[in-house]
């Protein structure tokens, strides 16, 4: 090889070695890649005088500066590698370079394990990329060249795409961790409303009256939450209004904020499922706001759409009845959480989500059904989605082994904005017993639901029904989710020993 293309072959194998480690560090969510590793500690063992110095002439610009020496210092003794490859003191070169890499990354603050791999796989790229580079066929000059010279393009785009995926995904954790400092630094009212006296009938194995924000189910069509800063935040309202109106955060901060306990459910959510979750949530009526910017006559649904374009229709009377359907800040006395719509979504008790809980909204139009498709609609789905009653059994777990005697079956049942009037059970097809119910603040969350059974040995079948509270009892008929909800009672099969 001559002495040009194996300098050049060490300038590539740094290179992507460079990328590759950005790559990882990006992927493993580090803080620090091994190069800002490298450069901070360059800074830090920097002697005073000779910092200060530096940071006299170059300002604030003192952290780009020792990145790229850094860089530059791995390119030019990447360089040396190429000229020694493939002789015991270039890979003494790289060999030394991946510890002093680890070292500095285990040196820093939050070092870990990640920045010592993507150390090493830097290490091992280069030495994958010289060996490739070397192994090319010598049959003519002419060939050899060309050889090279392709390998070393399809290296080069590799290392460019690699770098620059990583780039975006560590400056998008960048942006995600400062949008989390902003929200939890938010003054949002903290007031939360307690559950009522007996809501909870705390039976072991039921999930709690309440969702944490943790275990609350997400449902939404992005790959990664957009990340909305409230401090730009605005609502712009138009279409079929009187006057339009753009709202930002703290117009509805100073509104002041309503709480109300309201459970909200997927229409994906199959019988039985999880996807159904309960808690306070803060915000400004919506209804006030609508009758502020004058809705014009003919106009029949609100169409909204959030930061990342989801779109979604509603039933103007739904959110205009009367009912607590909000504009949301906080949910259980916390801005919400960045995946649940972070800073303002609409929560509308008594419909699916998916026409009616907009996370990280951002404009509302004021329309017509008859003039447009929202997202899941144009796939098929339900124009309208008003939540279908249903029961859910929680206790005893399906194809649970049990004890015989006395033993407890407790679930949950839901029928927002209409309320469950009771709930029934029947143990292998017999007859329908009254289940007690827990008590609830509202008739927009569910209600749970016990009853005692005395289990005797053998396998048995148990089913739930819901009546709401106009008297009209789940259907038995079973409903798959599309297009607009499931139906069918809730039934698990139990042994009892
Ligand atoms: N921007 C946006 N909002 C959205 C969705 C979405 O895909 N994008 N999905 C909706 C659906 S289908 C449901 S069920 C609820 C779920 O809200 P959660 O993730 O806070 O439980 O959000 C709704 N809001
Ligand atoms: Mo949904």
């Amino acid at each position: 090889m001559t002495t040009r293309r194996s300098i050049l072959s060490g300038l590539l194998a740094a290179t992507a070695a460079i990328a590759a480690s950005e790559g990882l560090a990006a992927l493993f969510n580090l803080r620090e890649s091994p190069v800002l590793a490298v450069g901070q500690s360059v800074i830090k063992l920097t002697p005073g005088p000779i910092a200060e110095r530096i940071i006299s002439v170059v300002g604030h610009a003192d952290k780009p500066l020792a990145v790229s020496s850094v860089v530059v210092a791995i390119l030019l003794l990447g360089a040396l590698v190429g000229l020694w490859w493939p002789r015991p003191r270039a890979y003494a070169v790289v060999g030394a370079l991946v510890v002093l890499a680890s070292a500095a990354v285990l040196a820093r603050p939050h070092g870990d394990s990640g920045g010592v791999l993507a150390s090493v796989a830097a290490g091992a790229v280069v030495i994958g990329v010289l060996h490739l580079l070397r192994q090319q066929p010598q049959h003519t000059v002419d060939e050899s060249r060309r050889t090279f010279l392709r390998t070393s393009a399809v290296i080069a785009v590799a290392a460019i795409i690699v770098g620059s995926a990583g780039e975006v995904l560590a400056s998008r954790h960048r942006r995600r961790q400062a949008l989390e400092r902003i929200r939890a630094a938010l003054k949002v009212p903290a007031s939360r409303v307690p559950a009522p006296e007996g809501a909870d009938l705390a039976v072991e194995g039921q999930g709690g009256w309440l969702t944490s924000n943790r275990d609350f189910y997400r449902i939404d069509t992005a790959l990664s939450p957009p990340l909305v800063n409230p401090e730009g935040w605005t609502l712009r309202i138009h279409g079929m209004v009187d006057k339009e109106l753009t709202l930002t955060y703290q117009d509805l901060l100073d509104r002041g904020l309503e709480h109300e306990w309201i459970t909200i459910c997927c229409v994906s959510n199959p019988v039985g499922g999880d996807l159904i979750g309960n808690t306070v949530w803060g915000g400004v009526p919506i209804k006030g706001i609508l009758d502020e910017v004058g809705i014009q006559a003919g106009a029949d649904a609100l169409l909204s759409t959030s930061d990342d374009g989801w779109t979604c229709g509603t039933p103007l009377e739904a959110l205009t009845d009367g009912r607590n359907a909000l504009l949301a800040l906080t949910m259980n006395g916390e801005p919400l959480p960045i995946p649940h719509g972070f800073p303002v979504r609409q929560v509308v008790p008594g419909l699916y989500g998916y026409v009616s809980a907009t996370k990280w909204v951002v404009d509302w139009e004021v329309t017509r059904f008859a003039d447009f498709k929202a997202y899941w609609t144009q796939r098929g789905w339900g124009e309208r989605g008003p939540v279908k009653t249903e029961s859910r059994i929680d206790v005893p777990k399906g194809g649970e082994s049990l004890d015989a005697g006395r033993t407890t079956i407790a679930g949950v049942a839901w029928a927002q904005h209409v309320g469950i009037d009771g709930v029934e059970v029947r143990v292998d097809g017999g007859e329908w017993q009254k289940a007690t119910l827990g008590t609830v603040p509202n008739v927009d969350t569910w209600v749970q639901w016990r009853l005692e059974w005395s289990a005797e040995s053998g396998d048995h079948t148990i089913e739930a029904r819901a009546t709401n509270v106009k008297g009209e009892p789940q259907t038995d008929e079973k409903a798959d989710v599309l297009p607009d909800g499931a139906t069918g009672y809730p039934k698990i099969s139990v042994k009892v020993k």
